[in-house]
């Protein structure tokens, strides 16, 4: 407070200068301005933290799927569990071979999935509801070959 009083001052003599010496002075009031706005508290630190991994507790949760590290037309796992609700579907593809895991739900209608990679990662955030699910690779013939399992949500 005794901070924003000496700028009100400065703010006042200035006003005063200027009323008596001409228009020289702009650039001390912008300066008074600046002050006052940063004696005010900073508005950030409010984000949501986003990701943050594997919480048991809220409704999120992560899955982690591989395409197999040996080249094979295969995810390392042909079974997955999530809890219901918002899943976040973390894919890694270590073969310069493309892949993706989609997620198609007991009607075969596809729910969502990650993009198409090579030497990559990528993620993806589904919204599923208590069933059984399968996770397969989109690109034609991969799924045939065995890139595909099943996922059950609960
Ligand atoms: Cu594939």
């Amino acid at each position: 407070m005794k901070k924003l009083a000496a700028l009100l001052a400065l703010a006042l003599a200035s006003v005063a200068l200027v009323a008596c010496g001409g228009s020289s002075d702009d650039s001390s009031s912008t300066t008074a301005t600046n002050g006052s706005e940063s004696s005010t508290p900073a508005e950030t630190g409010g984000k949501a933290n986003a990701g943050g991994g594997s919480t048991s507790a809220g409704s999120t949760s992560t899955l982690e799927f591989e395409a197999d590290p040996g080249g094979e037309l295969a995810f390392t796992t042909d079974t997955a569990t999530a809890k219901a609700g918002k899943v976040t579907i973390d894919f890694k593809n270590p073969q310069a071979l493309t892949h993706d895991v989609k997620i198609e739900d007991a009607q075969g209608k596809e729910v969502g999935g990650t993009e198409l990679i090579a030497s990559s990662e990528d993620s993806a955030t589904v919204d599923l509801k208590p069933g059984t699910y399968t996770y397969f690779c989109s690109v034609p013939g991969h799924r045939e070959a065995g890139m595909e399992g099943t996922l059950t949500v609960k």
